[in-house]
């Protein structure tokens, strides 16, 4: 019997609760399991140690504070059009405090956050949604009389876990570019200590869901780099997965909005798209339910790099990106195995090649990124329009 089966004839009568209480057939709950394996990057079959991990766990209590941003994390996870995932979301987590979320107000709601530290100390997850001001001893932001800069420290003191979600709170985001008038800050920065981060502005729901399920899965936090950030999802660069990458690869680029190539889905590298210098997953994760292709790229728009300190709201938007390394996407066939055995001569020899083929690549991609695409130049000559390239790299 699989595992899945096991989860199906043990779990039946928790899946019939799961279906009466969120109206969802048992495919798609399993459907949203799988989702969440697959975005961890766990192997096959692990959808079932989700489904009865989220089954069987008491739903973590969290804790949800808000300070300098604009709400878009909370609305891109609890997005109306989306009631299925709404609904999960509020199966997985117990969302004990939220300011915007939550009935009551007031003197209620400060309460509601004291019990729910009180009831859950040392077990509650904090999740930091927004920057931190800092400057004049952080004045520039108080909720119900205490500031954010108090605020966070008191609540993160008991928390079996911090997540700074956006990109506000786990690198400033925004409210810290500029002359940052009120010095916001990041979660980390203001704790002093790291903290998981789902930056991106809005982040990708299903990064933090998949980050709160791992908790709930294996009892820990998953795996981050040194910006703490979840291995699972910001360990590639969107320019490594993006379905414009062939066009890039063959030098074809979209050189103005609406033009020839832009309507055909070139890639956007000349308008200024930074994918090829930003580390996240939104080119193989869409976001949300509004079917393929759902993220800036994907959308005709170059990614501003939002998930990225010093490229979003620091880089012009339109300036080209730095281009960091030349790596075939993902989906190219492996040189090395990955587990298992050691290198081979022949596979040293494929890895010799491969180095020898990256050369090469590195000497088309000048090549093409130096043409300034001559068809596009043509078809501007026989319309009439200008012809100077204005974005020469
Ligand atoms: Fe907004 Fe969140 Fe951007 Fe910041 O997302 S979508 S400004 S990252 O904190 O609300
Ligand atoms: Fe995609 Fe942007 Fe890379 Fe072009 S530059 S392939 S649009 S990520
Ligand atoms: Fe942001 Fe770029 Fe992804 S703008 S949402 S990092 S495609």
């Amino acid at each position: 019997m699989s595992d899945t089966n096991e989860i199906f004839d043990l779990g039946r009568k928790t899946l019939q609760d799961v279906e009466q209480r969120l109206g969802l057939s048992r495919r798609e709950y399993l459907q949203f399991c799988a989702t969440l394996a697959v975005t961890m990057g766990l192997p096959k079959g692990a959808d079932a140690a989700v489904a009865k991990a989220i089954e069987t766990s008491k739903r973590p209590s969290v804790i949800w504070l808000h300070f300098q941003e604009c709400t878009g994390c909370s609305e891109s996870l609890l997005r109306a059009e989306h009631p299925t995932l709404e609904k999960l979301i509020l199966d997985v987590i117990s969302l004990d405090y939220h300011e915007t979320l939550m009935a009551a107000a007031g003197h209620q709601a400060e309460a509601a956050r004291k019990d729910a530290m009180a009831a859950n100390k040392g077990k509650y997850v904090l999740v930091v949604e927004g920057a931190i001001p800092t400057r004049d001893n952080g004045n520039y932001c108080k909720i119900g009389g205490h500031k954010a800069i108090d605020l966070v420290k008191e609540c993160a003191a008991d928390a079996a876990a911090v997540i700074a979600i956006g990109s506000c709170a786990s690198w400033g985001g925004m409210p810290s570019t500029g002359p940052n008038p009120t010095g916001a800050s990041s979660v980390g920065e203001v704790l002093g200590k790291p903290v998981v981060t789902i930056p991106g502005c809005p982040p990708n729901p299903y990064n933090f869901l998949a980050t709160v399920v791992h908790f709930l899965t294996f009892g820990k936090l998953p795996e981050v780099d040194t910006l703490g950030r979840p291995k699972f999802a910001y360990s590639r660069l969107i320019h490594e997965n993006c379905e414009r990458r062939a066009h890039f690869d063959a030098g074809r680029f979209a050189m103005e909005f609406g033009d020839a190539g832009h309507r055909q889905g070139y890639c956007l590298y000349k308008l200024g798209c930074k994918g090829p210098e930003t580390y996240a997953n939104c080119s193989t994760l869409g976001f949300g339910d509004a079917g393929e292709n759902n993220w800036p790229v994907g959308c005709g728009h170059p990614c501003i790099g939002c998930t990225e300190k010093g490229v979003g709201f620091t880089k012009p938007i339109h300036q080209v990106a730095k281009l960091m390394n030349v790596t075939p996407p993902l989906q190219y066939p492996r040189i090395v195995e990955e587990q298992g055995k050691g290198a081979t001569i022949a596979s040293a020899a494929a890895v010799a090649a491969l180095a020898a083929a990256a050369a090469g690549a590195a000497v088309m991609l000048t090549r093409n990124l130096g043409l300034s695409h001559a068809a596009e130049e043509a078809e501007r000559a026989k319309e009439g329009g200008p012809t100077q390239d204005k974005a020469k790299v």
